[in-house]
């Protein structure tokens, strides 16, 4: 590395290493590993995996990249030698915010293991020029900026590859961007992203309006451009349809060019569905296999052999339901294919909760999904019993032999090896660096379980992440924390269901015992990350609230010495990767039923923090694979609360009038202390909403909160239980590998070989 380097850098700037500058090294590096894998071996096979979604976040690449290619070690040292550090260097480059969520990190996190296990899959999806928006806060608010990542020399090569997109009104060229996906000590994969040259930036007016009609020039600017509106939600319809066009086209391109039998397709393709953002690709691809002379039984009868859908949530807003009139505006030539799905659907079945077009004439498209694919599956083991027991029962019903879970993970490579270097260097210490390809080993660590010095260090590795959070957060938001604090950490997208209002609540809590003189052993951080999105305006108000109390705690000498909330600006995978190494308590507090999965939480543990939760998602087979003692569980299950929403009998009011202290809580956010630093619109309005409404039932669970987050706090002063309890989540992470899940899609879903 140290040659090529100097060599890059001696070209492209007649500079040595030690004179060039972090953007110069940036830039020589990214071009020296992008060469390197242009050049590697791809992953072959009769039998090719196209994962198709709307969002992949990949995070930076550059470190990921020289670990998967085993160079991240020598590349630190040459940098060292040369007084440079890694870090500085990872700084320079833009993250690529091609996703919003889990959804789209879990993309990202698949494909790293796709690659690694050496399975022929590549990703298609939009290449969204300003991404997800850029968060900051004014006045207690979040502002959304745009957030530009594509600068001249970056991860993404443009090829050849082009296909003509026809819509109503006119027909769009794409071109195809690939970034090469290396494998942990394996050949490589593509990210497919597709965009078209029309495309221009300047149309973006003040923050992140544009004009939504313009598809032309809007159709990838933004990842989920605001649905509020008819325009909006047209826009989107434009976007689904451009993508998977595009990936249909490829698919049919690849395998001709192949010499593959189309009659045959599912023997040499298969395509995940991930959401239902690409379920068009099901109409198109029987559109395209008729225009070259399929007849529609012998098109649609391949196509259901090609197809599985994943499921990722059971929320009704994400469950897409377009209404016919739209795509008829946007792909009229798909409707003719969608009505005769629809029918088929209705003549077998007169059960119209499977029907596909319901009779206010909306196309249902996960039902689309689950009638032409061949598998379902959820993405954790409570929420796949939930989609076959609720959600999706009338369905299971017809097809039980398509449903299966598949539990999330994550990869451990970006997420422990280089998010954490301490932790990572003393667990190959002990037990060797197998885990980072067959992650059960990491069970070899229980071993040290009762080993004095190995709980001491594990304490010291998560100070010294701490220290580091705290200067990266002066860095860059210029906040004090205080590393002996308990470090407490919700990071994920804001949405009630996700409950960061509950953790406000605590907050309110803390902060009124303080008040009375109830002061704690130790201070306490709470750390929150999130953005909302642009137009849920409760969500806003939260980020609203939880400003507000930041505030009103700094500033108050009597509480301030005992505890502190930030909340980070414009959370990402970048800001994740510092978060989570330093975190001590993990919350995980969704209302039971609602978080399909969770994948924060699987980092967390790995990273040694203990997991404060309610059953939901895979918190449930986090705490069977822990424990009792190694985790903090509270809350009403989830057939309490599916329950509870069918006999419509939860009552926030109820409990808010019944109950003093939830009362006092409720009552504080629109309380005199708020009301000199807030906005008293946003505060009402979200009073008004969580003592009349609590969806999300905040208010029954709160108590239950409170108490189990005291009981950690306290436990938290036994260091060696708590170093053991850290010990214990890291050994048992193993499972949570998405070299696990990948296995387990291929061996039930995809087949390859
Ligand atoms: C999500 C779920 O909300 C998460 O619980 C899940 O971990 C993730 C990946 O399966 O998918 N669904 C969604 O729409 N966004 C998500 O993050």
């Amino acid at each position: 590395m140290e040659k090529l380097l100097e060599q890059v850098l001696q070209e492209r700037y007649h500079k040595t290493i030690r004179e060039a500058s972090s953007q110069e090294i940036y830039t020589a590096l990214l071009l020296i590993t992008k060469d390197k894998m242009k050049h590697m071996k791809r992953n072959e096979g009769k039998k090719k995996l196209y994962y198709i979604s709307a969002e992949f976040l990949i995070g930076k690449l550059l470190s990921n990249n020289l670990i998967n290619l085993g160079l991240f070690e020598e590349t630190r040292e040459v940098l060292e030698k040369n007084g440079h550090h890694l870090t500085d260097i990872e700084e320079i480059e833009q993250e690529p915010s091609l996703g919003n969520g889990g959804l789209g990190r879990l993309a990202a996190c698949f494909l790293d293991s796709i690659a690694t296990l050496g399975l022929n899959g590549d990703g298609v999806g939009l290449n969204y020029h300003d991404g997800l928006f850029r968060q900051t806060f004014v006045d207690h608010k979040q502002k959304e900026e745009k957030n530009p990542w594509i600068t001249e020399d970056s991860w993404l090569t443009r090829t050849e590859t082009t296909f003509q997109v026809p819509f109503k009104d006119f027909t769009l060229t794409s071109v195809m961007y690939d970034i090469e996906i290396p494998g942990y000590k394996n050949n490589c994969n593509r990210l497919h992203l597709f965009d078209t040259d029309t495309v221009d930036e300047s149309i973006i007016g003040d923050g992140i309006s544009f004009d939504k009609n313009d598809i032309k020039k809007n159709l990838t600017l933004f990842l989920y451009p605001d649905d509020s509106d008819e325009a909006g939600q047209l826009l989107r319809i434009y976007q689904q349809y451009f993508m998977v066009s595009n990936a249909a086209q490829l698919i049919l391109k690849e395998a001709e060019d192949n010499g593959y039998d189309l009659y045959r397709l599912y023997d040499h393709v298969a395509i995940q569905i991930n959401d239902t953002h690409p379920t068009m690709v099901i109409p198109e691809l029987i559109r395209l296999l008729m225009e070259k002379g399929f007849n529609m039984d012998t098109a649609i009868d391949v196509v259901r052999k090609t197809c599985a859908y994943t499921n990722h949530t059971i929320l009704a807003e994400a469950l897409e339901k377009w209404p016919v009139a739209y795509l008829e505006k946007v792909v009229p030539h798909l409707m003719p294919v969608i009505r005769e799905l629809d029918a088929r659907v209705k003549k077998d079945y007169s059960d119209e909760r499977v029907a596909i077009i319901d009779k206010d004439d909306r196309v249902h498209m996960a039902h689309i999904d689950i009638h032409y694919g061949y598998a379902v599956n959820g993405v954790a083991a409570l929420h796949t019993e939930i989609l076959k027991e609720s959600e999706l029962k009338p369905f299971y019903d017809i097809y039980p032999e398509k449903f299966n879970n598949k539990t999330n993970g994550i990869t451990f490579r970006r997420w422990l090896k280089h998010c954490n270097h301490d932790l990572a260097a003393y667990l190959e210490e002990l037990i060797g660096e197998e885990y980072l390809e067959d992650a059960t080993k990491l069970e070899k660590l229980l071993d040290y379980k009762d080993d004095e010095t190995v709980l001491k260090k594990l304490c010291q590795i998560k100070m010294h992440s701490k220290e580091e959070l705290r200067d990266y957060l002066k860095m860059t938001q210029n906040v004090e924390i205080d590393p002996n604090a308990i470090f407490d950490i919700q990071i994920k997208r804001l949405h009630e269901y996700k409950r960061q209002q509950m953790n406000a609540l605590y907050a309110i809590y803390k902060y009124k015992e303080i008040k009375k003189g109830n002061l704690p052993k130790r201070p306490l951080t709470m750390i929150f990350g999130a953005k909302a999105a642009p137009a849920y305006t409760i969500a806003k108000d939260i980020i609203h609230l939880i400003l507000c109390l930041q505030e009103l705690i700094e500033k108050d000498p009597d509480v301030n010495k005992y505890m502190k909330i930030v909340m980070v600006e414009n959370y990402n995978v970048t800001k994740a990767e510092k978060l989570i190494p330093a975190c001590d308590i993990s919350e995980q507090i969704s209302l039971a039923s609602k978080e399909a999965s969770g994948t924060g939480n699987m980092k967390f543990m790995l990273n040694g923090a203990v997991t404060l939760g309610t059953e939901d998602g895979a918190n449930v087979e986090i705490h069977q694979l822990v424990g009792d003692e190694n985790i903090y569980i509270f809350g009403k299950r989830s057939e309490d609360v599916i329950h509870l929403y069918e006999e419509e009998t939860y009552s926030a009011e109820t409990l808010y009038q019944e109950d003093e202290m939830i009362r006092e809580l409720v009552e504080f956010i629109k309380g005199e202390e708020l009301e000199a630093i807030g906005d008293m619109e946003n505060l009402e309005r979200l009073y008004k909403e969580i003592r009349s409404k609590d969806w999300f039932m905040a208010l029954l669970d709160v108590k239950e909160y409170i108490e189990t987050k005291e009981k950690m706090l306290a436990d938290y002063e036994d260091e060696a239980a708590w170093s053991r309890k850290a010990l214990v989540n890291i050994a048992k992470a193993g499972y949570f590998s998405a070299d696990r899940t990948i296995a387990e899609y291929n061996r039930d879903i995809w087949k390859l070989s």
